[in-house]
């Protein structure tokens, strides 16, 4: 299932996106839900998987449970408005998990050789991406650095970690990046990635109980200027060199990731060299059963 974060009148609410309806199920279990982690952890007190738990609820409750259109709360009407969907501890990202993150970056760098051997060695990129107060959700602005000549979006499959390590769900990210800061020195690679609103989520969670733990997902990049597209894209998470396994394994291989957090598994989407995001623009990034994930651009 498809469980989004938004806001109404009520506060704070958790939903279910099926078809265009939100079902509003903050307030179906006792103590309200909070977040998508309380959701995960209210399931397995009940011993069922999220899905489960879900479907159970939707049987029992759905009559009485408010419900709005999607579309209404995508466009902020009667006072609703999509939300991050989880408030991230830590968000990590990896790194040349599709070919043509190699071969673009191998071509801007400075520094020959670096993308190629990560590419092929067993073990994988992952930097230290975002915390929370850096991450933005759906329909607020993204920082690009004001000492960057080109900045671009990236649109990567996100997992997001549950209280074991394990994968609980996974949602679309934009890891917004200084390309020529990174193709300069590999060394600068975390002014690169690490900035105000260097990271978009959203705009739902995709639950591993539907997703499976490989899911093999169409992205689809957009960048809209003076109304126009100024770039697009798209590739398919299959595409992708590693196992989202792999990538989680060596993510929390000695390290103790906090639940909650999110890791974007890499982009296979790379705009050509003469491309650099603008102030004004308007970022789109669909990933197939996860939605349109949209951010306006701002110029820190
Ligand atoms: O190696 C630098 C970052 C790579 C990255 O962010 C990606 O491949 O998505
Ligand atoms: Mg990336």
């Amino acid at each position: 299932m498809r469980v989004i974060r938004f806001s109404s009148p009520h506060g704070i609410r958790i939903g279910v996106w099926i078809n265009n309806n939100v079902i509003d199920i903050t307030e179906v279990c006792g103590s309200p839900l909070n977040s998508f982690l309380d959701l995960v952890f209210k399931a397995s007190q009940a011993g069922k998987s999220v899905d489960e738990f879900l479907r159970e609820v939707l049987e029992q409750r759905r009559g009485d449970l408010p419900t709005y259109s999607y579309r209404s709360i995508e466009k902020c009407e009667d006072n609703l408005r999509l939300l991050i969907p989880i408030i991230p501890p830590e968000v990590w990202g990896c790194g040349v998990t599709y070919r043509r993150s190699r071969e673009a970056r191998e071509r801007e760098t400075s520094v020959k050789g670096v993308y190629d051997l990560v590419y092929e060695a067993e073990r994988p990129e992952i930097f230290f991406k975002a915390t929370a107060h850096r991450c933005v959700g759906f329909g607020e602005e993204i920082g690009i650095r004001g000492d960057s000549k080109r900045s671009i979006p990236e649109a990567e499959l996100t997992f997001i970690l549950g209280f074991n390590q394990e994968i609980i769900g996974f949602t679309a990210g934009n890891d917004v990046s200084s390309s020529d800061i990174e193709g300069e020195n590999p060394l600068y690679l975390p002014q690169a990635k690490i900035f105000d609103r260097c990271c978009a989520l959203g705009p739902s969670i995709l639950t591993v109980d539907e997703a499976g733990r490989e899911p093999k997902l169409r992205v689809e990049c957009r960048v809209f200027r003076s109304g126009k597209i100024a770039f697009e894209g798209s590739t398919s998470t299959a595409k992708m060199k590693r196992s989202i396994e792999e990538l989680r394994y060596f993510l929390c291989r000695y390290n103790p990731v906090p639940p909650g957090s999110a890791c974007l598994t890499g982009t296979g989407i790379v705009p050509p060299n003469d491309f650099s995001l603008r102030d004004g623009d308007i970022v789109e990034i669909t990933i197939e059963k996860i939605g349109t994930l949209r951010n306006p651009v701002k110029q820190l």
